[in-house]
């Protein structure tokens, strides 16, 4: 039997970004060093495939410090973590490693900076998304105010419109956001903030990329974990830009093959958390059932790399 051709607009850049990459290694070298058991507080990125393959070496994942015991090392995961939890660590003289990205201590930082200048932060973000957890626990409670719409932004009480800033979460919606702040900006005109916003560079090239494949594309999938924040918002993304039929997808057992009938092309991409070898498992599963041409949308390159410190040790 012959198979139907199909296109698969493949976009690009997709899958790890550099914080993952250096966050999973974080972890690898704990075990080199320490062997097994290393303890994770959260999952150290959003993806179950990768959390499964650490727990094979070793890993064992925890919502909280509690749940470690003090003689063990803990990794904090790539969203960041509030102040609090160092803190604790450092109270039972455990052994932790911080493997919250560059980019999101980046912001913390800001938010500190701030605050010392006596600003009230907004944080605009996702509430209980580990990393708008993580950031607003940067600072003492009260202290942030989250808002995550528009609608937000004209209900929110502050102590002093001329005394605010704000930062946003990493992976969060490009266009979403740009209103968000517009909104912020207009309610208080005093605001201080980035220059933009603080997404990053990997969230913002997979939304670019996939902004150039979804017309092309009868339907889209995002290889990426439904607590993924960066993998979602790509979903969306493809959605408006005219992409009717996009889905989120962790495997390609997670493909609803009867949905995608009919169709000539796929456009497929993968959030930052998503490892290449989920990526071509997929690309895989439409090569059995179809005759495949690939084809790279590409938007940008990227080169970024995050140094993974050389030797783990206990903080001093
Ligand atoms: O996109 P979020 O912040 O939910 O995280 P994920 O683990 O999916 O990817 C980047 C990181 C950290
Ligand atoms: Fe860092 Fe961005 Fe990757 Fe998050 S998505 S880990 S902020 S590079």
């Amino acid at each position: 039997m012959t198979k139907p051709p199909l296109t698969i607009y493949l976009a690009a850049p997709r899958g790890f970004c550099a914080g993952v990459d250096r966050a999973i290694k974080i972890v690898d070298m704990a075990l080199e060093k320490w062997g097994a058991p290393v303890y994770v507080r959260h999952e150290i990125v959003h993806n179950k495939y990768v959390v499964d393959t650490l727990r094979d070496k070793g890993a064992v994942f925890v919502d909280e410090l509690d749940e470690c015991p003090d003689d063990r090392p803990v990794i904090f995961s790539a969203h960041g973590v509030p102040k609090s939890v160092p803190a604790a660590a450092a109270a039972r003289d455990m052994l932790f490693v911080d493997a919250t990205c560059p980019l999101v201590s980046k912001v913390h930082i800001e938010a500190e900076r701030h605050h010392a200048k006596g600003l009230q932060m907004i944080m605009i973000g996702h509430e209980g998304h580990p990393e708008t957890v993580g950031t607003m626990g940067q600072l003492p409670e009260g202290e942030v105010l989250l808002v995550e719409t528009v609608d937000d932004v004209a209900k929110v009480e502050v102590r002093d419109p001329d005394k605010l800033a704000f930062v946003t979460q990493t992976t969060l919606s490009v266009d979403d956001t740009a209103d968000i702040v517009a909104a912020l900006q207009a309610r208080f005109p005093a605001i201080q903030g980035p220059h933009k916003e603080d997404i990053c560079y990997a969230t913002t090239n997979r939304q670019e990329a996939v902004k150039a494949a979804a017309p092309k594309s009868d339907a889209l999938l995002v290889v990426g974990a439904p607590n993924s924040s960066n993998s979602k918002r790509l979903v969306e993304v493809a959605k408006r830009a005219g992409c009717d039929y996009a889905q989120l997808v962790q495997r390609a057992t997670d493909i609803d093959w009867r949905a995608l009938e009919g169709i000539k092309s796929i456009g497929i991409t993968a959030g930052a958390s998503a490892p290449d070898v989920l990526i071509q498992e997929v690309i895989d599963a439409f090569g059995a059932r179809y005759d495949t041409t690939v084809e790279v949308v590409e938007t940008a390159q990227e080169n970024v790399e995050f140094k993974v410190p050389r030797v783990l040790r206990e903080p001093a």
